[in-house]
């Protein structure tokens, strides 16, 4: 039957119908308005290079409050990253004890605690991990929302189990940490895969280790839990939606990234400054900065992101200072360094040049920022050029609508 406006006008019912059509065609105005201006930014970079941390900043700078499904899964992930740097750490220590004269156990108590636990603390990081990470992988991919905290066993209950589980390890990890030998495994962390996050959450270990510890904001940032699958995360920055794409960085989740690519705004690419000296955990023979800059290749010189803006975060700046301080020569693994190994500064000018090098197309310079992802500020800094090189990149059709 055909609409008659004066009908309407008469008939209460569809009077009503009317304004709920027109309501629905302004909603889908608006809606495609924003699709139009929507913002797609896809965070690309080797696995622990900093993209779930950036995302996370993200959710934090704009004003996003976490769930308590996904704080939860925060707590159990923080006891996860504590128990398995311990675990890492007594492992390589009890091989130095065992096999070398020049270390011994300083404590007693410490000695009796490795000899006892090394097994069941294993086991407990395996349950732990079982925990923290997605059940079904395949469901994530395809529904392509963000997903978090997605085992129903992931609850109050079990996390209160779990916290009696660890309170009582925690005089033994700090008794440990003590220990000279583990502090020589900690400083050798790059040769064992032991995360840098270890040393943050032991400096914190009396208010974590506390019943009832509810994690706070850097310790969210600080937390470690790979990336399965894609999720992807919509914020308005300036009334202009963004939608963040996060994907895992290890070789098994790279086959997504693809997926990813249409509709793209721009790509941030972020590599680990500090892993100059590191060994990929996927293939031990492989240097982990080496990776990056072949993977930053074919990402900058790939056809289908010819209009695509390409920004490198050169990561973990406090990582890199730090380590540098401490003596590690970036020689050792590029020799082709000429400047002062002990100047963090000449170190990352050297790296940005190794990444503008991969760059087939050098007429235009290369947009990059050194970062500290665990650093909220610095985020907040480094955010607002970003966006605004972004939405410069995108005034045509932003304007346009
Ligand atoms: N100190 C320090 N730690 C950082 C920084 N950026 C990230 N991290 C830590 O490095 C670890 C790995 O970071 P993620 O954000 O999970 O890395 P990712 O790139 O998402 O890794 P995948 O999901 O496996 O691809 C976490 O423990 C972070 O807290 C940084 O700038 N400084
Ligand atoms: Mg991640």
């Amino acid at each position: 039957m055909e609409y008659c406006p004066f009908t309407a006008c008469i008939d209460p019912e569809k009077r009503d119908q009317k304004l709920k059509s027109l309501r629905i065609d302004k909603q889908l105005k608006k809606e495609k308005k924003l699709a139009r201006r929507r913002q797609r930014v896809l965070l690309l970079g080797t696995a622990e290079s900093g993209k779930s941390t950036f995302l996370k900043q993200m959710r934090i700078i704009h004003g996003e409050q976490f769930k308590e499904d996904e704080m939860l899964l925060f707590k159990l992930t923080i006891y996860q990253n504590i128990v398995k740097g311990m675990l890492l750490i007594m492992r390589q220590a009890k091989m130095l004890v065992d096999n070398q004269n020049q270390w011994t156990w300083e404590k007693k108590q410490v000695e009796d605690f490795v000899e006892q636990q090394l097994r069941s603390l294993d086991s407990l990081n395996s349950k732990f991990y079982a925990l923290i990470m997605p059940l079904k992988k395949q469901t994530q991919i395809e529904s392509s929302k963000t997903i978090e905290a997605q085992d129903p066993e992931l609850n109050e209950t079990t996390v209160s189990n779990k916290e009696k589980l660890f309170l009582p390890l925690v005089s033994h990890f700090k008794s440990l940490w003590s220990e000279k030998v583990a502090k020589f495994v900690f400083r050798n962390r790059h040769i064992y895969e032991i995360d840098d996050s270890v040393q943050y959450y032991m400096d914190n270990i009396d208010r974590i280790g506390t019943p009832g510890y509810r994690p706070n904001i850097p310790d969210i940032v600080h937390s470690r839990r790979k990336t399965i699958g894609i999720l992807e995360h919509e914020l308005l920055v300036s009334q202009i939606p963004f939608v963040f794409i996060d994907v895992g960085g290890q070789r098994t989740e790279r086959d997504n990234w693809l997926k990813c690519f249409a509709g793209i705004t721009a790509i941030l690419f972020l590599a680990s400054s500090s892993e100059f000296d590191q060994r990929l955990g996927e293939n031990p023979k492989k240097n982990k900065m080496r990776e990056s800059l072949e993977i930053f290749q074919t990402i900058v010189n790939n056809k289908i992101l010819i209009n695509v803006a390409i920004i490198l975060f050169l990561n973990k700046e406090d990582v890199l200072k730090k380590k540098v301080g401490a003596g590690a020569n970036i020689n050792s693994e590029f020799p082709q360094f000429k400047g002062d190994p002990n100047s963090p500064e000449q170190v990352l000018q050297f790296e940005l040049s190794l990444f503008d090098e991969m760059r087939r197309d050098r007429s235009k310079p290369l947009f990059h920022h050194f970062t500290t992802a665990v650093n909220t500020d610095n985020i907040r800094v480094v955010f607002n050029a970003v966006k605004d090189t972004i939405l410069q990149d995108n005034l045509n059709a932003l304007m346009l609508h």
